[in-house]
């Protein structure tokens, strides 16, 4: 059936070998993703395939412009520290006709990488000292991107991150009440408009000027991240789909939030999740170890703010998605986007309860 699915597409990109086997990575919310296996000279040769969302990207040109952009940078980068890029940096196939997507029949984006091996994205933290590598690795990230002309970058999602602009989305959504959903959501409604000052506020200090825009991954969940499966270390961050222009505080805040939640993103039994402040404190060490020399401190207090946002933005849009029909994130029932939003808000009731902890191992850490 898989098969079925991309035999039409496999041609046009030029993978070296026979074809042995796909199978479909199924972690992500928005893209199909591919895992392809063709033999070459008795060897397995690994590719990546993916279908790209255009319900989500509505200009996937945009995307691999900044793809193609930020990669190249990575690279040069890395080479310059003496660090082999290889398995390092994602590395795009470009179509038999030098183009860097396949636009099939229907209208529908396809681009491929080759594929890393040997390396693991995982969907939860498996060993703590993952955590403090990926927080490194996502500090590493911003580090060599720092000097990235802004100006060169696509906004793949306009106000991917702007809370306050999802927030009147949301209302939008409420009034439209497209699913015939709303009428039970009367408590979930009101816990978003008690945080409505709140949420605005990085947006506010960006607008400012008070917190500096960066050049940000957007989308820092731990399965973004690749771990060596010999030595433990992070090796390569992916999806570089919402690389943008941003704060850093989203990036750690994202990170976080997934990553230092003690259940899955969609626990059912909400009394599961909470904030591991062991991860919490794992993660920020290996953050902080790289951004140290380019951020300053004022900006590293700010990042518990992050936390806090970036949880109430996505329990917000998980809650209007499943206001508006199951559109934009994949599901896997009908409550799976209701269910997604009970568990994100109750992690940011923990989130809020633990702030001051979070603000106090940061001040510890800093000294
Ligand atoms: C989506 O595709 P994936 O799973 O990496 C989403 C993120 C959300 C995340 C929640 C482009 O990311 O913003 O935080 O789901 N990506 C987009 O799991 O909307
Ligand atoms: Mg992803």
């Amino acid at each position: 059936m898989l098969y079925n699915d991309i035999k039409g597409i496999l041609p046009h990109f030029p993978f070296e070998g026979r074809f042995v086997s796909v199978s479909e990575m199924s972690s992500g919310n928005i893209n199909n993703t591919y895992h392809l296996v063709y033999r070459k000279n008795g060897k397995d040769v690994h590719y990546t395939l993916q279908h790209i969302n255009r319900y989500v990207f509505h200009e996937p040109e945009k995307v691999m412009e900044n793809i193609m952009g930020v990669t190249e940078y990575l690279k040069k980068a890395m080479e310059k520290e003496g660090i082999n890029p290889d398995r390092r940096v994602l590395a795009p196939i470009r179509t038999r006709d030098g183009e860097t997507m396949h636009i099939d029949r229907n209208g529908d984006y396809w681009r491929s990488y080759h594929f890393i091996d040997g390396a693991t994205p995982y969907d939860a933290v498996k060993k703590p000292e993952h955590f403090y590598e990926v927080g490194r690795i996502f500090g590493v990230f911003q580090k060599h991107l720092c000097d990235y002309p802004v100006s060169q970058l696509n906004e793949t999602i306009p106000d991917f991150h702007n809370t306050t602009r999802r927030f009147y989305a949301f209302v939008a959504a409420v009034a439209a009440d497209k699913a015939g959903r709303v009428e039970e959501l009367e408590d979930e409604i009101e816990f978003f408009f008690e945080r409505r000052k709140t949420m605005g506020a990085i947006v506010r200090m960006l607008k400012s000027g008070a917190l500096a825009q960066r050049v940000t991954h957007n989308d820092t969940k731990i399965n973004n991240v690749l771990i060596d499966d010999e030595t433990d270390k992070a090796i390569c961050v992916i999806d570089l789909d919402t690389v943008m222009p941003g704060s850093s505080l989203y990036d750690f805040g994202d990170a976080i939030r997934y990553g230092a939640s003690t259940a899955a993103e969609d626990e059912e039994n909400v009394d599961k999740i909470a904030l591991d402040m062991n991860l919490f404190r794992m993660f920020t060490e290996g953050f902080l170890s790289e951004v140290r020399g380019f951020l300053p401190d004022d900006e590293i207090r700010l990042l518990p703010l992050g936390v806090q946002v970036i949880t109430c933005e996505l329990a917000m849009r998980f809650l209007t998605d499943y206001i508006d029909g199951d559109l934009y994130f994949k599901v896997r029932s009908p409550y799976h986007n209701l269910i997604r939003a009970h568990a994100q808000m109750k992690l940011l009731t923990d989130i809020e309860s633990k702030l001051d902890e979070m603000n106090s191992i940061i001040e510890e850490l800093l000294k």
